[in-house]
């Protein structure tokens, strides 16, 4: 099956410049900003320049190119939240809602990164 990406969708209006946001990177293949509901003090989202559905698609589709970019991002953003747990951060939590059982909002492929307090335990 193949994966239909809707160009009209919230974070590719973002991503063409159409609705705004508050930007915390942007990279040649990667952006990232902070999401309009925050659920912890820090919450940034990551997206791919890309027209990627969900984690898989991405995962699956992208270039290497644009899978370490992403992953570079992710770990820079922690970085510079100052959260690694390695560094002396407190930690963060990643999550990727990806289709309907996981009430994926917003169908383009993204991270949230979550920090700045105690998340708790997740697995429900
Ligand atoms: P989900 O698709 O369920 O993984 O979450 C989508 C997230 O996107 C949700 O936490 C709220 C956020 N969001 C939705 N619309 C906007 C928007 O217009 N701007 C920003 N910055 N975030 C948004």
């Amino acid at each position: 099956m193949a994966y239909a990406y809707d160009p009209e969708n919230i974070f590719a209006k973002i991503l063409r410049g159409e609705i705004p946001s508050t930007k915390v990177t942007e990279t040649e293949h990667s952006f990232a900003f902070r999401d309009i509901t925050p659920q912890a003090p820090d919450h940034v989202l990551v997206i791919p320049k890309g027209p990627y559905v969900c984690f898989d698609h991405f995962a699956l589709e992208a270039s290497d190119a644009e899978i370490i970019d992403f992953n570079r991002t992710v770990g820079e953003i922690c970085k510079e939240l100052g959260v690694q747990p390695g560094e002396g951060g407190n930690g963060y939590r990643l999550i990727a809602n990806s289709g309907e059982a996981a009430v994926q909002e917003v169908p383009h492929m993204h991270v949230h990164i979550l920090a700045g307090r105690p998340l708790g335990r997740m697995l429900n």
